[in-house]
């Protein structure tokens, strides 16, 4: 089944999109945690972390460089930020395409999802 994610790549919903390219597509996140708060997807359809494989290497390191050129992209780079992905049921997973959180644009509090 489509997830949500799913239908911001294929455009059938819309998103506040910050970024795209090939493989990668980053949007503001509707609930904002931080002052900017930025979901950042692979558009490989992986459920998460634990679903992904040695055929996933390429992608998962591109992600990687992709969520800091985002980062300097919005300007919090400098200032420092903070990424999570969050895994199944206890990691509070509620959307199962692979996202990571970039949240920055002020101090963090040192307890965060
Ligand atoms: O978080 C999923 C995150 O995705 C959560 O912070 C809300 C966000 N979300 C859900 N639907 C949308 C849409 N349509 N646009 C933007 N952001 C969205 P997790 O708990 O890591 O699964």
């Amino acid at each position: 089944m489509s997830t949500i994610f799913k239908k911001i790549i294929d455009k059938e919903i819309p998103a506040n999109i910050v970024y795209e390219d090939d493989d990668f597509l980053a949007f503001y996140d509707i609930q904002p945690q931080a002052k900017v708060h930025v979901i950042v997807i692979p558009k490989k359809e992986i459920k998460n972390l634990d679903e992904a494989t040695e055929e996933d290497v390429l992608v998962l390191g591109k992600l990687q460089l992709t969520i800091a050129k985002i980062a300097r992209k919005l300007g919090i780079s400098k200032d420092g930020y903070r990424v999570i992905t969050n895994i199944n049921e206890n990691g509070g997973q509620t959307v199962f395409h692979m996202h990571y959180h970039i949240l920055g644009g002020e101090k963090l509090p040192e307890n965060f999802k």
